[in-house]
Parts: structure tokens; sequence; C-alpha cells
């Protein structure tokens, strides 16, 4: 019970402001009445979430989606962070979208468009300084399409180079997040294909520079936790993005198809804090975009999942299981593991709720607030004339 309540006291998770608008897949897209259509709404959504849960103080933010003002846009974010009671989180620069970037941004032949990324990288930085953020996320998308065509090595040495100058921009406390992805939307190579390939840029990059884990950019069948559990002992683990997949980058709920692996995603972080005898420095991140679940609803649903996994991993009892391990008493250890993973911790979680002044059930309450029919009215019509994608 202390141990839960404990758990429950250390665990936030950030959500991204792009789960709040109107997104689909390359074939369409579905509109939602009630999607954010602006900045401000999705500050409104964000924020209804983390006053039912308690557990999402922060907004991830997409710079253009969200600033297209750049630097001057940040006046106004800052007053929205206040008005709605979430904060600015981890800012994602967008190094994908520009017409420019079809053939790369870091990677990118031309040095001019290389050029132009690193300083879109830099304002980025600089609008995370004045917001007081510290992790800058960088996904890059680079890559090619067919054999031949990129030159690896000389691209790699542009993202060496890339790398180090945005480090070198950052403030003391800032860090940026280097994240893999394996494929999509190149399909023949990416740059930043994996955690070895993000590892070695971050490590040449400085010790600001760290790896971001979304858990969606894997192969199939990949072992994610051994993957954490390496980046943790190498200090290098910088965040996740959350969110599960059946087969590529899905953009599932979390935990909707295999809450198992992100328990024992989460034992790992804390069967390594236990050892070290200290908190381990990761930003947890949802990055999922629901195009036919109700933005909001899947956001509760998914960072309430979030905290009753950790709460479960956190029931691991450490001590044993590391007399397990050295024993090679098998069946123990991984008994260990099964047994606080089938513990239901979600009435442990209705009484943290409680004591915390929190809606017992985030999502009644939330079915039951009005806000959803409230904004469904107000947004409709600018929903039905929307047509830009992610913004
Ligand atoms: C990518 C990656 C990035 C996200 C974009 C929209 O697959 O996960 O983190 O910002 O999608
Ligand atoms: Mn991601
Ligand atoms: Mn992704």
């Amino acid at each position: 019970m202390d141990r839960i309540f404990h758990s429950l006291e250390n665990f936030r998770i950030e959500i991204p402001s792009w789960g709040f608008s109107n997104t689909g897949t390359r074939f369409g897209k579905f509109i939602q009445a009630a999607a954010a259509t602006n900045i401000e709404e999705k500050f409104s959504d964000g924020g209804q979430v983390h006053s039912l849960t308690g557990v999402c103080p922060t907004l991830a933010l997409h710079v253009l989606w969200d600033f297209p003002q750049g630097l001057a846009s940040v006046p106004q974010i800052s007053q929205l962070a206040n008005k709605y009671g979430i904060r600015p989180g981890a800012i994602n620069p967008n190094l994908f979208q520009d017409q420019i970037y079809k053939f790369g941004s870091f990677g990118n032949p031309d040095p001019a468009i290389r050029r132009e990324a690193l300083k879109h990288s830099k304002d980025s930085i600089a609008i995370a300084r004045e917001l007081n953020v510290r992790d800058i996320s960088l996904w890059l998308a680079d890559g090619s399409n067919y054999p031949g065509t990129a030159n690896i090595r000389q691209r790699k040495d542009f993202f060496h180079q890339c790398f180090k100058e945005c480090h070198a921009a950052l403030a003391p406390d800032q860090r940026i997040l280097i994240e893999y992805k394996p494929f999509e939307p190149a399909f023949y190579h990416t740059d930043i294909a994996d955690w070895g390939m993000a590892l070695l840029f971050a490590q040449a990059a400085g010790t600001q520079a760290k790896v971001l884990v979304d858990t969606g950019h894997h192969y199939q069948a990949q072992n994610i936790e051994q993957i954490v559990a390496w980046l943790l002992a190498e200090d290098r683990l910088g965040g996740f993005h959350f969110n599960d997949r059946r087969y590529a980058d899905d953009d599932l709920t979390l935990g909707s198809i295999d809450p198992y692996q992100v328990f024992r995603i989460f034992h790992e972080i804390l069967f390594f804090e236990w050892e070290q005898g200290k908190r381990a420095d990761i930003a947890f991140m949802i990055d999922q975009s629901h195009n036919l679940k109700g933005k909001i609803e899947a956001t509760i649903q998914t960072v309430t999942m979030a905290q009753e996994l950790f709460a479960k991993a956190a029931l691991v009892n450490h001590a044993a299981l590391k007399i397990a391990q050295n024993a090679a008493d098998l069946v123990r250890a991984e008994s260990l593991l099964q047994d606080a993973f089938a513990t239901d911790v979600r009435p442990l979680i209705r009484e943290w709720r409680g004591a915390k002044g929190l809606p017992a059930d985030p999502m009644e309450a939330f079915r039951q607030s009005g806000y959803l029919e409230r904004i469904s009215t107000e947004r409709a019509e600018r929903n039905n004339a929307a047509v830009s994608s992610y913004a």
C-alpha cells in the first residue's frame, strides 16, 4: 500500500498537443466535432485531462503546429498555460513537413537545407528556453527510398555535425532527446533507424544528449525493455514516447495490445532505481493521435492505464527478485513479475485520487462534466471547415 502510494506520487506522464486535433492516416481523415482546432483548445483539453487525472501536468508542443509565429508565439503559450493549468512540455521541432525536406533535413545533400534545418532546431531550443522547458525531442524523418540514392556514411557525418551544433546551443539544464524509428516515411534506409544509431549520435554530441524510445518504433518481437535497461546503464535514456502497436507505428492506445510489455519497461526502470538508490531522470511522454476514438477520452484512458501499469511494476519485490536471480531460481524470479502484474491496483489508485481531491473515476467524471457536449457545439463549424492535417 505504502509502496503504491509512493510510486503514484512519483508518476507523471506528458500528453501531446497533437493528440487533441483531427488526425488521420495517409488515406484520409475522419473529422470529430470536438477536436481542438487551435492551440488554445489544445491547452483547454489537456488541462481537462490533467484536472481529472492529476498525472499529466505538461503538454508536449510541436513547433509550427503550435507556434505559427515561432518565438513570437511564446507569450501566448505562457498565457494559455496559466489559464488552463497545464505547463508547456517537450518542444518538438518539425523537420519533416516543409517541402524543402523532401530529401532530408540534417542529412540533406544540400548545405543550405541542412542550415535551414539547424536554424529551425536552434529556434526550437530558444523557444524551449523561453518557456523554461528542459527537453527538445528531435525526430528526424530522414532516409531514402531506393538503394544507391543516398550516401549513408556522408549523411551520418552531417547528422553528427548537426547534433553537435544543437548540443552547443543548449542551456546547461536543457537536453536534446534523439528519437529513432526503423522506417516510415522512408522505406529503404532511415538515417536514425534504431537505438544504437541514436546512442552513437547522443554520445558524440555531449552529455546533455539522450535517447528517446518511442515504443512503436521497433521491429516486431524486439525486446524493448532490454534496450531500456542498456540505455539506463549507459546513462543515456532521456525519455519515452508511449503508445501501443500491432504492426508498426500504429499509435494505438497504450496497453491496448500488450500491457505486459509496458509493465516490463516500467519494471526495468524501477529495478534500476532500486539498485542505484536514486531516481532515473526520464521524461515519460505519450505520442498517440487517435483518429477514431474521442481524443479526450482516449487520453484519459491512456494516462490512467499508464498509471496503473506503473503502480503494478512498483509492486515487484526487488530484494526478493535479486535473490532469486542470483540463485537462478527461474520460476520464483518470473513469478515475482507475474504476481505484481496480476494484482488489481485500481482500488488503491481510487484511494490515492480521493486523497488528492481527484474524482475516483476520471472517465466517468469527464462524461458527467458536459465538457464534451460544450466543445462539440462550439467547435463543430470550425472542424467541418478544417482541411489541414495534424495542426
Ligand atoms: C513520428 C514520431 C514523432 C512524432 C511524429 C508525428 O512517427 O513518433 O515523435 O512527432 O510521428
Ligand atoms: Mn514519437
Ligand atoms: Mn511515431
